[in-house]
């Protein structure tokens, strides 16, 4: 495992190799690509289970970049963490490199779902989550979006959907949706095109747990993964199904405090 100022030297590198391939390809989506690059490098580096040698792994945690247009900060990870050679980043956007403009799974081990098309992936996360998880396999699946994808209808249609899918023998507590507000949407900000807020409330209206960090930091985003987890394995070791979680804190108070003890360290 490697640590903090290690993290911060490869994503710092990752930001140059997508600075240089985007100057190559001379188009694509240089804001999107660098606004989830500390994403991508904490969870290629520090969180997600999987192996650059044997992309197809059968339990290997799965990433769908749902804001596909941002693929050069994940071939950049992928190129750093070893799937494939540094001096193919540059061939990004080229007519035969299996590095396409958006992601494609068929042309490169290691991407698991085409994406581009937005407001797609959560649907396809959550197909992907809900069959590991019927198959007993202990992989997570990381779903990213943008702020401006989401004003998706079939975003919301799948957002519904999750927290009564697999209920009540598997519970989707494999899936992490990360969505990335940075305000912006390609030509204008976020509010101005169609205002999303409060976006927060939203999901959690539709009873997703929702904790809201910086981005960039990379210790708040460590932080917020294994919140996620931790809050899981209480559940689960107290065998509450997550339909029954909100309802059972409701009569369980030590655990509450518990909760929100672990919710609070998300903060600091
Ligand atoms: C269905 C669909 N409509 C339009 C586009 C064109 N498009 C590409 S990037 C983008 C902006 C996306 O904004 P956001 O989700 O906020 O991503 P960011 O680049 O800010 O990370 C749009 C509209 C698309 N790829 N798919
Ligand atoms: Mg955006």
């Amino acid at each position: 495992m490697i640590d903090d100022a290690q993290l911060a030297a490869i994503a710092r590198e990752c930001r140059v190799q997508i600075i240089r391939m985007l100057t190559h390809a001379g188009s694509g989506h240089p804001g999107g690509s660098l606004s989830v690059i500390d994403l991508v490098t904490t969870l290629f580096f520090q969180r997600m289970r999987h192996d650059p040698k044997r992309p197809d792994w059968p339990d290997r945690d799965r990433l769908i970049l749902s804001k596909g247009h941002a693929v050069p900060a994940v071939y950049a990870a992928m190129a750093r963490a070893g799937y494939f050679s540094q001096d193919l980043l540059i061939t990004l956007r080229k007519l035969g490199s299996p590095l396409q403009g958006h992601p494609d799974r068929t042309a490169l081990p290691g991407i698991e779902a085409a994406t581009g098309s937005l407001g797609q992936g959560l649907s396809i996360a959550i197909g992907m989550a809900l069959g590991l998880r019927s198959s007993g396999s202990p992989a997570r699946v990381y779903c990213i979006m943008g702020d401006g994808e989401v004003q998706e209808g079939q975003v919301w249609e799948a957002a519904m959907a999750a927290p009564e899918l697999g209920q009540p023998n598997s519970p989707l507590d494999n899936l992490v949706v990360i969505l990335d507000e940075n305000r912006i949407q390609l030509d204008d900000f976020v509010a101005k095109v169609r205002d999303i807020e409060p976006v927060a409330a939203k999901w959690k209206a539709f009873r997703w747990p929702v904790i809201e960090i910086d981005g960039h930091d990379v210790g708040q985003i460590k932080k917020a993964l294994d919140e996620a987890e931790a809050i899981r394995a209480i559940r689960e070791i107290l065998g509450v199904t997550d339909a029954a979680w909100d309802d059972y804190l409701k009569t369980d108070t030590a655990t509450r405090a518990l909760v929100a003890e672990l919710s609070a360290l998300e903060k600091k």
